[in-house]
């Protein structure tokens, strides 16, 4: 199994797939959701449509229509007020439940971005422990899923997850 940390645009990615942190809608919005979006084209608005929406720590996969990536996991991360609101567990179940999705559909490699550290305002040292933690145990089981990569956009993201690592 392998884990890495880089610094890039997620939707530049030539892997199997790529989650994306998206809202309940999941019709597409900013921050990395709006990238992946304008980066795949109008066909993945209208598969997500198809799927009405998401729970916040749900997954739900498309295909990746333009993107590099063949496919998308579509999952819905918790918006942070003070982490006493079941943040860590929702947050938790984002990272589980699309390694889950990856494993069904067979897939080896997924890229992660940092969910909910961005406009939902999750701190971003106690997320990072989250993912890591998170994604390390998912490995451990019985999965298709050899390779996962952290995609930073910035250097404190990419430091922090380095860090955790
Ligand atoms: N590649 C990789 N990471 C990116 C990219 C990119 N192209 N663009 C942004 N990031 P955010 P959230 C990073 O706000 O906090 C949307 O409107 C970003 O720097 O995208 O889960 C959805 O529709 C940050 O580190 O997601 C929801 O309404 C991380 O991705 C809401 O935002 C996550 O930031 C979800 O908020």
């Amino acid at each position: 199994m392998a884990i890495e940390v880089i610094k890039e645009d997620i939707t530049k990615l030539k892997v199997d797939a790529i989650v994306n942190a998206a809202n309940k809608s999941l019709l597409g919005g900013g921050g990395v959701d709006g990238a992946i979006h304008r980066a795949a084209g109008p066909e993945l608005k209208e598969a997500c449509k198809k799927m009405n929406g998401a729970e916040t720590g749900e997954a739900k996969l498309t295909e990746g229509f333009d993107l590099p990536a063949d496919y998308v996991i579509h999952t819905v991360g918790p918006v942070y007020r003070d982490g006493e609101h079941g943040e860590p567990e929702k947050l938790k179940a984002c990272y589980a439940n699309s390694l889950k999705v990856a494993n069904e559909h067979k897939l080896q490699s997924v890229a992660f971005p940092a969910i909910s550290t961005g406009i939902y305002g999750y701190p971003l040292d106690k997320a990072a422990k989250i993912a890591i933690e998170t994604v390390k145990e998912e490995l451990e089981r019985n999965t298709s899923v050899t390779k996962v990569v952290f995609v930073a956009f910035d250097d404190k993201t990419k430091q922090i997850l380095e860090n955790q690592l």
